[in-house]
Protein backbone atom coordinates (compact mmCIF):
# COMPACT_ATOMS: atom_id res chain seq x y z
CA UNK A 1 0.00 0.00 0.00
CA UNK A 2 2.69 2.31 0.20
CA UNK A 3 3.53 4.57 -2.38
CA UNK A 4 6.80 3.80 -4.72
CA UNK A 5 8.78 6.93 -3.49
CA UNK A 6 7.54 5.67 0.54
CA UNK A 7 10.41 3.78 1.82
CA UNK A 8 8.54 3.53 5.43
CA UNK A 9 6.94 -0.23 5.78
CA UNK A 10 3.48 -0.59 6.49
CA UNK A 11 2.79 -0.82 9.92
CA UNK A 12 1.19 -3.03 12.40
CA UNK A 13 -2.24 -3.65 12.96
CA UNK A 14 -3.02 -5.03 16.07
CA UNK A 15 -7.16 -5.72 18.13
CA UNK A 16 -7.94 -5.91 21.41
CA UNK A 17 -11.39 -8.26 21.43
CA UNK A 18 -12.88 -9.38 24.46
CA UNK A 19 -16.04 -9.07 26.47
CA UNK A 20 -17.44 -6.24 28.76
CA UNK A 21 -15.15 -5.34 31.40
CA UNK A 22 -11.94 -7.40 30.28
CA UNK A 23 -9.33 -5.16 30.34
CA UNK A 24 -9.23 -4.25 27.03
CA UNK A 25 -9.16 -0.16 27.50
CA UNK A 26 -6.76 -0.57 29.93
CA UNK A 27 -4.47 -2.70 28.13
CA UNK A 28 -4.44 -1.22 25.10
CA UNK A 29 -2.81 2.01 26.53
CA UNK A 30 -0.35 -0.12 28.54
CA UNK A 31 0.77 -1.57 25.11
CA UNK A 32 0.61 2.23 23.61
CA UNK A 33 2.78 3.33 25.95
CA UNK A 34 5.24 0.20 26.30
CA UNK A 35 5.73 0.61 22.55
CA UNK A 36 6.52 4.10 22.26
CA UNK A 37 9.19 3.74 24.82
CA UNK A 38 10.68 1.61 22.62
CA UNK A 39 10.49 3.88 19.55
CA UNK A 40 7.50 3.32 17.76
CA UNK A 41 5.14 5.54 16.45
CA UNK A 42 1.66 4.25 17.52
CA UNK A 43 -1.85 5.18 17.43
CA UNK A 44 -4.72 4.14 19.91
CA UNK A 45 -8.21 3.71 18.26
CA UNK A 46 -11.15 2.40 19.15
CA UNK A 47 -14.38 0.72 17.62
CA UNK A 48 -17.45 1.99 17.29
CA UNK A 49 -15.76 5.19 16.43
CA UNK A 50 -12.46 6.14 16.05
CA UNK A 51 -12.58 8.91 13.04
CA UNK A 52 -15.44 11.66 13.54
CA UNK A 53 -18.30 10.25 11.87
CA UNK A 54 -17.69 6.89 13.41
CA UNK A 55 -17.82 8.35 16.55
CA UNK A 56 -21.34 9.78 15.91
CA UNK A 57 -22.43 6.35 15.16
CA UNK A 58 -20.76 5.59 18.44
CA UNK A 59 -23.52 7.21 19.93
CA UNK A 60 -26.37 5.42 17.95
CA UNK A 61 -25.17 2.28 18.98
CA UNK A 62 -24.15 2.51 22.91
CA UNK A 63 -26.76 4.64 24.56
CA UNK A 64 -30.59 3.53 25.21
CA UNK A 65 -32.27 0.25 25.63
CA UNK A 66 -30.87 -2.92 24.34
CA UNK A 67 -33.72 -3.77 22.17
CA UNK A 68 -33.38 -0.49 20.31
CA UNK A 69 -32.40 -1.83 16.83
CA UNK A 70 -32.90 -5.09 15.25
CA UNK A 71 -29.53 -6.96 14.81
CA UNK A 72 -29.10 -6.32 11.08
CA UNK A 73 -29.49 -2.46 11.55
CA UNK A 74 -26.77 -3.26 14.45
CA UNK A 75 -24.76 -5.11 11.45
CA UNK A 76 -24.78 -2.39 9.25
CA UNK A 77 -24.32 0.57 11.42
CA UNK A 78 -21.18 -0.83 13.09
CA UNK A 79 -19.84 -1.29 9.46
CA UNK A 80 -21.23 2.13 8.26
CA UNK A 81 -18.21 3.27 11.62
CA UNK A 82 -15.88 0.95 10.64
CA UNK A 83 -15.57 1.74 6.75
CA UNK A 84 -15.02 5.72 8.05
CA UNK A 85 -12.80 4.33 10.66
CA UNK A 86 -10.89 2.29 8.59
CA UNK A 87 -10.17 4.46 5.36
CA UNK A 88 -9.97 7.96 7.74
CA UNK A 89 -7.81 6.62 10.41
CA UNK A 90 -6.60 3.34 10.52
CA UNK A 91 -5.20 2.74 6.45
CA UNK A 92 -3.69 6.52 6.21
CA UNK A 93 -1.93 5.36 9.54
CA UNK A 94 -0.62 2.46 8.51
CA UNK A 95 0.71 3.44 4.65
CA UNK A 96 2.50 6.08 7.17
CA UNK A 97 4.69 3.55 9.04
CA UNK A 98 2.98 3.92 12.55
CA UNK A 99 1.39 1.04 14.35
CA UNK A 100 -1.82 1.09 15.02
CA UNK A 101 -3.89 -0.58 18.85
CA UNK A 102 -7.55 -0.46 17.98
CA UNK A 103 -9.95 -1.60 21.11
CA UNK A 104 -12.47 -3.92 19.21
CA UNK A 105 -12.74 -4.69 15.20
CA UNK A 106 -15.12 -6.47 12.95
CA UNK A 107 -14.28 -10.33 15.18
CA UNK A 108 -16.79 -8.38 17.66
CA UNK A 109 -19.57 -7.77 15.30
CA UNK A 110 -19.03 -11.69 14.55
CA UNK A 111 -18.90 -12.46 18.19
CA UNK A 112 -22.03 -9.57 19.28
CA UNK A 113 -24.29 -9.73 16.29
CA UNK A 114 -23.33 -12.91 14.77
CA UNK A 115 -22.98 -15.33 17.80
CA UNK A 116 -25.05 -13.24 20.24
CA UNK A 117 -27.36 -11.86 18.10
CA UNK A 118 -28.33 -14.66 15.41
CA UNK A 119 -26.60 -12.96 12.53
CA UNK A 120 -25.42 -15.52 10.31
CA UNK A 121 -21.56 -15.34 10.15
CA UNK A 122 -21.63 -16.08 6.26
CA UNK A 123 -24.18 -12.51 5.98
CA UNK A 124 -21.38 -10.56 8.34
CA UNK A 125 -18.20 -12.33 6.35
CA UNK A 126 -20.02 -11.05 2.82
CA UNK A 127 -20.13 -7.50 4.59
CA UNK A 128 -16.88 -7.56 5.62
CA UNK A 129 -15.72 -8.41 2.49
CA UNK A 130 -18.04 -5.41 0.53
CA UNK A 131 -17.14 -3.01 2.67
CA UNK A 132 -13.69 -3.25 3.90
CA UNK A 133 -11.98 -5.18 0.97
CA UNK A 134 -11.35 -8.07 3.80
CA UNK A 135 -9.17 -6.26 5.76
CA UNK A 136 -8.30 -7.76 9.09
CA UNK A 137 -5.81 -7.00 11.50
CA UNK A 138 -1.59 -8.56 11.92
CA UNK A 139 -2.48 -9.71 14.98
CA UNK A 140 -5.66 -9.95 17.74
CA UNK A 141 -5.63 -10.64 21.24
CA UNK A 142 -8.40 -11.87 22.92
CA UNK A 143 -8.46 -11.05 27.20
CA UNK A 144 -10.56 -13.72 28.16
CA UNK A 145 -12.69 -13.94 31.59
CA UNK A 146 -15.56 -15.25 33.37
CA UNK A 147 -18.78 -12.61 32.20
CA UNK A 148 -19.51 -11.84 35.60
CA UNK A 149 -16.21 -10.76 36.77
CA UNK A 150 -16.26 -8.59 33.33
CA UNK A 151 -19.55 -6.96 33.82
CA UNK A 152 -18.90 -6.64 37.85
CA UNK A 153 -15.61 -4.40 36.43
CA UNK A 154 -17.58 -2.67 33.74
CA UNK A 155 -20.48 -2.13 36.52
CA UNK A 156 -18.29 -0.45 39.04
CA UNK A 157 -16.71 1.95 36.07
CA UNK A 158 -19.78 3.00 34.53
CA UNK A 159 -22.03 3.58 38.13
CA UNK A 160 -19.19 6.76 38.20
CA UNK A 161 -21.30 8.10 35.27
CA UNK A 162 -24.22 10.11 35.20
CA UNK A 163 -27.05 7.59 33.50
CA UNK A 164 -28.00 9.31 30.22
CA UNK A 165 -24.05 9.38 29.37
CA UNK A 166 -23.74 5.70 29.78
CA UNK A 167 -22.47 3.58 27.13
CA UNK A 168 -24.24 0.42 28.57
CA UNK A 169 -26.24 -0.94 26.32
CA UNK A 170 -25.17 -4.32 25.76
CA UNK A 171 -23.61 -4.59 29.31
CA UNK A 172 -27.38 -4.46 30.11
CA UNK A 173 -28.34 -7.56 28.01
CA UNK A 174 -29.22 -10.87 29.63
CA UNK A 175 -26.24 -13.28 31.46
CA UNK A 176 -26.67 -16.15 28.66
CA UNK A 177 -25.80 -13.59 26.03
CA UNK A 178 -22.24 -12.92 27.34
CA UNK A 179 -21.74 -16.11 28.12
CA UNK A 180 -22.52 -17.01 24.21
CA UNK A 181 -19.88 -14.16 23.27
CA UNK A 182 -17.33 -16.11 25.65
CA UNK A 183 -17.98 -18.93 23.89
CA UNK A 184 -17.86 -17.41 20.46
CA UNK A 185 -14.77 -15.37 20.87
CA UNK A 186 -12.92 -18.56 21.45
CA UNK A 187 -14.42 -20.45 18.72
CA UNK A 188 -13.34 -17.38 16.51
CA UNK A 189 -10.04 -17.38 18.24
CA UNK A 190 -9.60 -21.46 17.24
CA UNK A 191 -10.37 -20.68 13.62
CA UNK A 192 -7.58 -17.46 12.99
CA UNK A 193 -4.94 -19.43 15.16
CA UNK A 194 -2.58 -17.36 12.76
CA UNK A 195 -3.60 -13.78 13.78
CA UNK A 196 -5.27 -14.42 17.65
CA UNK A 197 -3.40 -14.85 20.45
CA UNK A 198 -5.81 -15.67 23.80
CA UNK A 199 -4.57 -13.77 27.10
CA UNK A 200 -6.08 -14.85 30.21
CA UNK A 201 -7.65 -11.14 31.83
CA UNK A 202 -7.54 -12.25 35.68
CA UNK A 203 -4.57 -11.07 37.87
CA UNK A 204 -3.38 -7.42 38.53
CA UNK A 205 -3.26 -4.97 35.19
CA UNK A 206 0.41 -5.46 35.10
CA UNK A 207 0.01 -9.21 35.28
CA UNK A 208 -1.95 -9.08 32.12
CA UNK A 209 0.50 -6.19 31.07
CA UNK A 210 2.88 -8.79 30.87
CA UNK A 211 1.18 -11.61 29.54
CA UNK A 212 0.28 -9.22 26.05
CA UNK A 213 4.29 -8.36 26.39
CA UNK A 214 5.25 -11.42 25.96
CA UNK A 215 2.82 -12.38 22.92
CA UNK A 216 3.85 -8.60 20.81
CA UNK A 217 7.50 -9.16 21.41
CA UNK A 218 7.27 -13.30 20.40
CA UNK A 219 5.76 -11.99 17.24
CA UNK A 220 7.30 -8.74 16.49
CA UNK A 221 11.02 -8.45 18.89
CA UNK A 222 13.47 -8.54 15.73
CA UNK A 223 11.25 -5.41 14.45
CA UNK A 224 10.74 -3.34 17.72
CA UNK A 225 14.56 -4.13 18.66
CA UNK A 226 15.35 -2.32 15.20
CA UNK A 227 13.77 0.53 15.75
N1 LIG B 1 -19.83 -3.94 19.88
C1 LIG B 1 -18.70 -3.38 19.37
C2 LIG B 1 -20.65 -4.75 19.11
O1 LIG B 1 -21.70 -5.21 19.55
N2 LIG B 1 -20.26 -5.02 17.81
C3 LIG B 1 -19.14 -4.48 17.26
O2 LIG B 1 -18.85 -4.74 16.06
C4 LIG B 1 -18.31 -3.63 18.08
C5 LIG B 1 -17.06 -3.02 17.50
C6 LIG B 1 -18.50 -1.13 22.86
C7 LIG B 1 -19.72 -2.01 22.80
O3 LIG B 1 -20.07 -2.25 21.47
C8 LIG B 1 -20.22 -3.61 21.26
C9 LIG B 1 -19.38 -4.27 22.30
C10 LIG B 1 -19.46 -3.34 23.47
O4 LIG B 1 -20.59 -3.68 24.25
P1 LIG B 1 -17.39 -0.05 24.94
O5 LIG B 1 -17.87 0.97 25.93
O6 LIG B 1 -16.23 0.29 24.10
O7 LIG B 1 -18.60 -0.43 24.04
O8 LIG B 1 -17.31 -1.41 25.73
P2 LIG B 1 -16.15 -2.42 25.90
O9 LIG B 1 -15.34 -2.51 24.66
O10 LIG B 1 -16.67 -3.69 26.44
O11 LIG B 1 -15.27 -1.69 26.96
P3 LIG B 1 -15.38 -1.64 28.50
O12 LIG B 1 -14.81 -0.31 28.82
O13 LIG B 1 -16.71 -2.01 29.04
O14 LIG B 1 -14.42 -2.78 28.97
P4 LIG B 1 -12.88 -2.93 28.77
O15 LIG B 1 -12.31 -1.87 27.92
O16 LIG B 1 -12.62 -4.33 28.40
O17 LIG B 1 -12.36 -2.74 30.27
P5 LIG B 1 -11.63 -1.49 30.96
O18 LIG B 1 -10.20 -1.50 30.62
O19 LIG B 1 -12.41 -0.27 30.70
O20 LIG B 1 -11.77 -1.95 32.47
C11 LIG B 1 -13.03 -1.94 33.13
C12 LIG B 1 -12.78 -1.59 34.61
O21 LIG B 1 -12.00 -2.62 35.20
C13 LIG B 1 -10.77 -2.10 35.70
C14 LIG B 1 -10.55 -0.76 35.00
O22 LIG B 1 -9.78 0.12 35.77
C15 LIG B 1 -11.99 -0.29 34.79
O23 LIG B 1 -12.47 0.34 35.94
N3 LIG B 1 -9.72 -3.10 35.37
C16 LIG B 1 -9.25 -3.99 36.25
N4 LIG B 1 -9.54 -4.19 37.55
C17 LIG B 1 -8.86 -5.20 38.17
N5 LIG B 1 -7.94 -6.01 37.56
C18 LIG B 1 -7.62 -5.82 36.25
N6 LIG B 1 -6.71 -6.62 35.65
C19 LIG B 1 -8.30 -4.78 35.55
N7 LIG B 1 -8.24 -4.33 34.27
C20 LIG B 1 -9.11 -3.31 34.17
Amino acid sequence: MNSENDESPRGKFISFEGGEGTGKSTQVKTLQDTLKVRGIDVILTREPGGAPGAEEIRALLLTGDPDKWVPMTEVLLFYAARVDHLQRTILPALEAGKWVITDRYADSTFAYQGAGHGIAATVIQQIHRITTDNFWPDMTILLDADPEEGLLRANNREAEISENLREDRFEKMAGSYHQRLRKAFLEIAAENQDRFHIVPAAGSIDAVARRIWQKVTAAYGPEIDQI
